[in-house]
């Protein structure tokens, strides 16, 4: 890394002068460090050879005095039941955001709390195999004890982490787990924020502020497994598929094993490599002795296509991998030392400069950017809203969401793949600033961590490097360039592509475009910009996506765009905030992507957003965002039944799906010939 200036900008005021100075440093990130490649972390899938168990329940949870975050580290809390530090411990359910679980103190809190339960491990699981401890997310950052030894830590939310604990835990007996979890972010984490004190009527404490538009909730926001491997064990997997013309499937795998034995007798001889289809029937084998790679191929295959775009979408196999030890005796008596299952969907992902393409065919992607976010879990994981949420995104003829702004959980990745819905996966760089070196360490992480868990996704289309970054300042030029050549070594083979709101043109055009695959760009007209005139749409909107498209040369995808929307507000004429307006606005925007589509390199329109949801107390959000097309308990507002009838409308010409039967409502004979005419509400 090289220093390349430091400007010292006179600030207006004297308070953003040094932060203005700050925001000039430009650093040539020419040298830098990637980061170490994530290992192992395979999703835990119980087998023959393999016990799964979930330590999710009600924990016990301390709140450390904001003021003194570390206090726990230095006085050792994890050495003992937290109860033996005499502070109050309140119960807190896992998985769930901490944050709106009480009824007060906690929901602002700022620094660390400590997570705390006991859970028994059976004498069984001691002989011949390792046990690991995997968290599916904490945000932000996790530091974790069992029994009082240090077993591991993670930085950066959303993101799952494990270790082997076979060492340290008490077989046939009682064991503790301590979790401490920091909330705090700051211009070096991803994404970024920053803790100052304020003076309050009762005294100094640390606020946390951030700029990006959502409730930065924190705490272990998705499932704890515990679960077995054999000592030798296949520990990751990677596979690439492709379909060629003549339906002919291929898979390339690579597997790698972890573990040794001293017993010999135990050491893997070979793997049995077999792909089944959705009755169980092996439509592809291979045994593999000496490597770990391979390639199936599959006539006839049937392909991964994604919702509305075949009758059969979302077609998964399963690959299994049995690893084996030959016995003496032959085949018949051969060992399995340890099996995995992956679902796998065969599909071609290719793109060009003017379109992104599966198996052959040309995508026009529909769909959300969303959050993971409910009331009262907040960003933890729940399995009916997940199922809610993808029964809402087929009702509604929706084939794809951005995982805006950080990535969503494994189990929603692979709800994805099974339901045919397309995923544009983004890493948790939303609105980032100040281009530092420490920054760019963490935002590689941030995305190599991400690939490296998604990258068996027959749904991922697509890598989201950033949401909004102040991609036009001067240092972003070089920062970008460092961070999409690495990121574009390490793809597994999708695009990159970016949600950008700097502009196409000079004075503030965007410095990461020209680095992408597919360009993508947020736009609030007649909101944020123009509020109130639905009539400064479609030629602002279809201009500037000409603009992108003219100067990269690359597909174009508007990411965003919407209006926030009280539920149950009405005005005639429409009048910004009413569900009239939501609807007015969504329309001109359905203009400005009808005259967009002829031109084929304007690959897809996005929503912001599924769903209202949570953000941080301003005087602009009235009890959070309320762009969602559902509302925060997911019940369609107008608008929904309205986006309903294009992305149904858009399947019919696109796909010649059949129209769902009760789109629209019978309002009289005399109407559009078949009295239908206005969707059912
Ligand atoms: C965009 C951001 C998104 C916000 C949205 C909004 O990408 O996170 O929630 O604006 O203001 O700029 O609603």
């Amino acid at each position: 890394m090289w220093l390349l200036s430091v400007v010292i900008v006179a600030g207006h005021g004297e308070n953003n002068g040094q932060e203005e100075a700050q925001q000039q440093r430009v650093f040539l990130h020419e040298h830098f460090t990637a980061p170490v490649p994530t290992t192992g972390l395979l999703y835990p899938r119980e087998s023959e050879t393999r016990e799964v168990r979930k330590l999710d329940g009600m924990w016990r949870l301390l709140i450390s005095q904001p003021s003194d975050p570390l206090q726990g580290v230095r006085e050792k809390w994890y050495d003992d039941s937290l109860h033996k530090t005499g502070l109050e411990i309140i119960p807190m359910p896992v998985p769930a955001s901490y944050n709106d679980i009480t009824t007060e103190k906690l929901r602002d809190h700022v620094g660390t709390v400590w997570y705390e339960r006991t859970f028994f491990v059976s004498r069984d699981w001691e002989e011949n195999r390792r046990t690991w401890l995997r968290f599916g997310s904490v945000h932000y950052e996790a530091v974790v004890w069992i029994n009082g030894q240090n077993a591991m830590s993670h930085i950066i939310g959303h993101l799952p982490f494990e270790a082997d604990i076979s060492n340290i835990l008490s077989f046939g007996g009682e064991n503790r787990i301590t979790v401490m979890c920091d909330n705090r972010l700051t211009n070096h984490t991803v994404p970024q924020g920053q803790v100052s004190t304020v003076k309050t009527d009762s005294g100094e404490t640390p606020i946390q502020s951030y700029t990006f538009d959502f409730f930065n909730y924190a705490g272990i926001h998705r499932s704890v497994h515990l679960y077995t491997t054999p000592l030798v064990h296949i520990s990751d997997i990677a596979i690439s598929t492709q379909l060629s013309s003549d339906q002919v499937g291929r898979i390339d795998y690579r597997i790698w094993l972890d573990g040794s034995t001293e017993n010999s007798t135990m050491q893997p001889t070979h793997v049995l490599v077999q792909l089944r289809d959705s009755d169980g029937v092996v439509a592809a084998q291979q045994v593999n002795r000496a490597v770990y790679n391979g390639t199936l191929l599959v006539p006839g295959a049937k392909p991964w296509w994604p919702y509305l775009m075949h009758p059969e979408p979302g077609y998964l196999y399963s690959l299994e991998f049995e690893l084996f030890v030959s016995s003496d005796e032959g085949d018949d008596g051969d060992e399995v030392l340890d099996a995995y299952r992956l679902p796998v969907g065969i599909r071609t992902l290719s793109w060009t400069h003017t379109s992104l393409l599966l198996n052959g065919k040309p995508l026009y992607l529909r769909g959300f950017g969303r959050h993971e976010d409910s009331d009262i879990r907040g960003k933890g994981l729940d399995n009916a809203l997940l199922a809610r949420d993808f029964n809402l995104i087929k009702w509604v003829g929706a084939n794809a969401y951005r995982t805006s702004h950080y990535p969503y959980s494994e189990e929603s990745m692979q709800f994805a793949d099974e339901h045919g819905i397309m995923i544009v996966d983004e890493c948790s760089a939303v609105n980032i600033d100040i281009f530092e070196p420490e920054l760019l360490s963490n935002h590689m992480s941030a995305l190599e961590q991400l690939i490296h868990r998604d990258r068996n996704h027959a749904s991922v289309i697509a890598w989201s490097v950033a949401n909004e970054p102040r991609s036009f300042k001067m240092g972003a030029l070089s920062y970008f360039q460092a961070l999409v050549n690495y990121t574009r070594s390490i793809a597994q083979g999708r695009p990159l592509t970016a949600a950008i709101n700097a502009s196409p043109d000079p004075p503030k055009q965007c410095h990461l475009a020209a680095l992408l695959d597919i360009v993508g760009f947020n736009r609030y007209n007649a909101w944020y910009q123009n509020s109130g005139r639905t009539d400064m749409i479609v030629n602002l909107l279809t201009e500037e996506a000409q603009r992108w498209h003219q100067n990269f040369g690359k597909p174009v995808i508007l990411f965003e765009y919407g209006a926030d929307t009280m539920e149950g507000l009405h005005s005639l004429p429409a009048y910004i905030w009413s569900e009239d307006y939501q609807v007015a606005l969504f329309s001109q925007h359905f203009k400005a992507f009808d005259k967009l589509r002829k031109q084929k390199w304007f690959i897809g329109e996005f929503v912001w957003n599924f769903a209202d949801f949570k953000t941080a107390q301003t005087y602009t959000r009235v009890g959070g965002n309320k762009k969602g097309v559902f509302t925060r308990s997911r019940q369609p507002k107008e608008v929904a039944h309205i986006l309903r009838w294009r992305y149904f409308a858009l399947a019919k010409e696109l796909d010649r799906v059949p129209l769902p039967k009760h789109l629209s409502l019978y309002i009289s004979s005399s109407v559009n010939g078949n009295g239908h005419a206005r969707t059912e509400l």
